[in-house]
């Protein structure tokens, strides 16, 4: 199926009617305050919120009118946005570098739907991969899958980089509440040494099993720890090469690669190449999420993520929480020359939430051309990077609260805690929305001033606000809300990329520095002084880095 093409059609985006009329209304909301925007709105904090498939967003707290949301609703419906959605959902090459269909959606979609792919539904293909998952991962979780040496399997180790480790990582994390407490659970990412050796040092190779995962099987970091833990497990194993079959599985699209690496095909978990990295964590990548939550979890968190689906497929634009998301980050982003967004989970499980959508959405959305090679005369992606509260708030809110940058929040917490200790939770969620009134409300001279504050020291003592930010709350971190957040993000980085008319499903950007290292590794291992054709800083680090290594 041909590339779409609705989107060929459109005048850039700085032409179209509801960008620059958005231009001119910026001028006039850079003036406003929320304060005054909440005082002449009495039911704005009502009014200016939606709810979908259990999750609650209040964006009341962002720099916006009535005005601003019905402009940026026409930027979405003047660039395409439901073509394009409907586009992704069809199964069109919406992935235009790379000639690909982008189909996570049907990753998660219920068995009976059909979703085609040249020619061919991918439904069933999904759901045979996740009931070879099922039974492979009720066979290590009963005990009745055993090593080589007939020990029950204690240790899973992921080994993956990128979009192969940080959402099964995150994932971990986020559901370990629900977790099976007997096992260990550890991911090698980093071609660091230390990395691998961390993760090692205390298991016994006779219970641990490698899941490699790496949808090309290519992936420099992960083969050469994939080695390191062959060469680990076989020592540990008496050399003998039939434990291999036991101790290590793959989840890759590459069959021949898997099979020269040693690992059986039978003992492979396949994908597809409409499967980005980064939109991975629910196919077969999540191995060691199932094994960790349980297959009928994990697909808890599978409907989850559909459910959100569904909404962005469905909803009308003005009701639909990834769009709204979506369309204020853009405009904070290119109105309010905001350039970063804080994501700020009040829930300790979150704690690797930032991290996995650093990756989710500046990977997908840090591109400088279009759709169709020409050079961008806006801002794209933003830079997202967080902290889960309350710890940011003793550590940078001091930037955001009273520094000389905008920065956009979203608050992320949940109504009922997974560990009821005391009255934690109460001070949790005072804390997340005091941050949230704060930033919006500030302090005023006045405020300050009255309650005696030395005259020398109100200035220090004022906080402007006018921060805005979004909360999303949902009743309990389960699953399947953990699915219905991954798919708000991955479809408000969508929204994103549509208006801007860039490609969010290609990483070119990754390529220069791995081609880069390719050629300086022989170089460094070099027995003889190598001849040096790079700059003079990269040459002088090179010979730095080969005296240590002598020394050494
Ligand atoms: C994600 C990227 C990238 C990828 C890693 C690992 O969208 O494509 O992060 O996931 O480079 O790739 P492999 O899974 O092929 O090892």
């Amino acid at each position: 199926m041909e590339v779409v093409t609705e989107a060929v059609k459109e005048l850039p985006l700085m032409e179209r009617s509801a960008w620059k009329a958005l231009n001119t209304h910026s001028k006039k909301i850079g003036k406003l305050h929320l304060r005054d925007l909440f005082a002449t709105d009495p039911e704005r904090g009502r009014r200016l919120a939606v709810e979908a498939a259990g999750l609650y967003l209040d964006y009341s707290k962002n720099r916006v009118t009535d005005d601003t949301l019905n402009l940026l609703l026409q930027l979405a419906e003047e660039s395409g946005l439901r073509a394009r959605i409907e586009a992704m959902f069809r199964g069109e090459k919406i992935n235009r570098t790379e000639k690909r269909a982008v189909l996570h959606v049907a990753l998660r979609a219920p068995q009976g739907a059909s979703i085609v792919v040249e020619g061919r539904n991918v439904v069933p293909d999904v759901h045979d991969v996740l009931q070879k998952m099922t039974d492979f991962s009720n066979r290590v979780r009963s005990g009745a899958l055993t090593g080589h040496t007939g020990k029950p399997i204690r240790n899973i180790i992921n080994i993956g980089i990128g979009g192969s480790d940080l959402g099964p990582v995150m994932a971990y994390e986020a559901l370990r509440h629900y977790s099976d407490r007997e096992r260990t659970f550890r991911f090698v990412s980093n071609v660091d040494g230390t990395d691998f050796a961390e993760a090692v040092r205390d298991l016994n190779p006779a219970e641990t099993l490698f899941i490699v995962s790496s949808k090309t099987f290519t992936t420099l970091e992960t083969m050469v720890n994939a080695h390191t833990a062959r060469e680990w497990s076989l020592a540990g194993l008496g050399g003998e090469l039939k434990s291999v079959a036991r101790h290590f599985v793959a989840v890759s699209t590459n069959a021949s690669e898997v099979s020269k690496f040693g690992i059986d095909p039978k003992n492979m978990f396949g994908f597809w190449d409409w499967v980005g990295g980064r939109y991975s964590m629910d196919s077969a990548i999540g191995l060691s999420t199932m094994l960790a939550i349980g297959p009928d979890h994990f697909r808890a968190m599978l409907e989850g993520f559909h459910a959100i689906d569904e909404h962005f497929r469905t909803a009308p634009l003005e009701r639909n929480l990834p769009v709204l998301m979506g369309l204020l980050a853009l405009w904070n982003t290119n109105f309010l020359g905001a350039e970063t967004v804080a994501v700020l989970p009040y829930d300790q499980y979150l704690k690797r939430f930032p991290a996995y959508l650093q990756q989710l959405t500046m990977e997908s959305n840090g591109k400088h051309v279009t759709l169709h090679g020409t050079e961008v005369d806006y801002q794209t992606g933003p830079i997202y990077w967080g902290e889960p509260g309350t710890n940011g708030q003793h550590s940078f809110y001091q930037l955001i609260h009273q520094g000389t940058r905008l920065i956009p929040c979203d608050f992320i917490a949940f109504g009922r805690p997974l560990n009821q200790l005391k009255h934690h939770h109460d001070v949790l969620i005072a804390n997340v929305c005091a941050q949230a009134e704060a930033l919006a409300f500030g302090k005023t001279r006045a405020q300050v001033a009255a309650e005696g504050t030395p005259d020398w020291l109100v200035p220090h003592r004022v906080f402007e606000g006018n921060r805005p930010s979004n909360s999303i709350f949902a009743e309990q971190l389960t699953p399947s809300t953990l699915g219905k957040l991954v798919a708000l993000y991955e479809h408000s980085v969508f929204t994103q990329g549509a208006i801007w008319d860039i490609d969010s499903f290609d990483q070119w950007g990754v390529e220069l520095g791995k081609i880069l290292a390719k050629r300086i590794i022989p170089e460094i291992e070099s027995p003889v002084e190598p001849m040096l054709g790079h700059d003079s800083s990269t040459n002088t680090l090179i010979r730095r880095y080969r005296d240590y290594r002598q020394t050494a």
